[in-house]
């Protein structure tokens, strides 16, 4: 028997943070080698809410740097950009044609970020899970390995899957969804009630990947806790739950142990005690980021060769569902 396949996507929508990292990326890099695995910078859902196409072409180059730097390696994993094959955005017309309406009225996501946009909100943002169906659906993907605010999508995937092959035969896999046991909702800094987030305004809520040592250590030295003393695990205090769960994310120590290393010290101790975890765990991908972009053309070759191994895949695929549907 082959490997399971891992199919994952991450927005160019802003600089990468420490949830995109703790959420998802890490835990990619983790499963790589035990999994066939296809991880793509999806540009076309970022269009899906106003861009600066300068800033966005920089922000696409930023995300695809940073799967390299933390660890995704062309032995085991394709990385490419999704409007670079085609047949995503085919896929998506074809699912168009058979997704009730009624299915994406339902969708959290776009109910939440709507109302960010108010008038000016697109038929691409309604439309954001079925494109990510396709994405999904091309690569006869398995699993798929996301934050928690992604499960609805995938379940929609699934469901979109399952009414397809029962029109026109069992073309599609159907997919599993993977949410981390811990950190599959990495929490904003000074509003840890809501998920840490790329397009958040106010830049103080997430820790991004490229932020420096004094950036970090000011986030977090400013991060809402509360009023109490004990350091201790507890989903109602969610400003303590919060850097707590990130030292534990980083650390890889048990709830227990890092309690009891905490007991008699202050909220400044751990304050200080995680920036300088955090610190050191983006360091050496800070480092390798820096050494990617800094060699002449490396970012292009990569990303070329994963758009031609993942093109080979979609399109072969694309066919015979065409032929499926009637339009070959
Ligand atoms: N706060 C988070 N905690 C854990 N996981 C997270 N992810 C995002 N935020 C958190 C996971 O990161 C992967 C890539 O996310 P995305 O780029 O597809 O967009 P998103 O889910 O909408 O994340 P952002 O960062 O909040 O972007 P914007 O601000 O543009 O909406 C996904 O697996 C996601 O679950």
């Amino acid at each position: 028997m082959g490997k399971q396949r891992i199919f994952s996507g991450i927005q160019a929508t802003g600089s990468l943070h420490l949830g995109n990292y703790l959420g998802a990326i890490r835990n990619w890099v983790k499963m790589q080698v035990e999994y066939d695995n296809y991880f793509c910078v999806v540009d076309l859902h970022t269009i899906t809410v106003p861009q600066d196409p300068q800033i966005l072409r920089a922000n696409i180059r930023e995300v695809a740097g940073f799967l390299f730097a933390a660890g995704i390696a062309e032995e085991n994993s394709v990385v490419f950009i999704q409007s670079h094959v085609k047949a995503h955005s085919e896929l998506a017309w074809l699912l168009n044609c058979i997704t009730p309406m009624g299915w994406l009225q339902r969708m959290i996501q776009f109910k939440e970020k709507s109302e960010k946009q108010k008038e000016d909100v697109s038929v691409g943002l309604y439309n954001y899970p079925v494109l990510q169906a396709a994405d999904i659906l091309l690569y006869d993907t398995n699993l798929v390995p996301v934050g928690e605010d992604q499960k609805q999508h995938v379940e929609l995937c699934r469901d979109i899957a399952q009414r397809f092959n029962y029109r026109y035969g069992e073309i599609f896999v159907l997919p599993d969804v993977y949410i981390p046991p811990i950190g599959g909702r990495v929490m904003g800094l000074s509003n840890p009630d809501k998920k840490m987030s790329k397009s958040e305004e106010k830049k103080d809520e997430a820790i991004f990947l490229l932020d420096s040592p004094e950036e970090i250590r000011l986030k977090i030295q400013r991060a809402t806790t509360d009023s109490l003393r004990e350091i201790c695990f507890d989903d109602k205090r969610s400003g303590i739950n919060n850097l707590l769960t990130i030292y534990q994310l980083l650390t890889e120590k048990t709830r227990e142990q890092i309690e009891e290393h905490f007991v008699g010290k202050s909220y400044k101790d751990l304050k200080e005690e995680l920036a300088e975890v955090i610190i050191g765990s983006l360091h050496p991908i800070q480092e390798r980021y820096r050494e990617i972009t800094e060699e002449k053309g490396y970012l292009d070759k990569m990303l070329n060769r994963g758009a031609e191994r993942a093109g080979d895949y979609a399109e072969r695929k694309l066919q015979m569902i065409l032929k499926h549907i009637g339009l070959r």
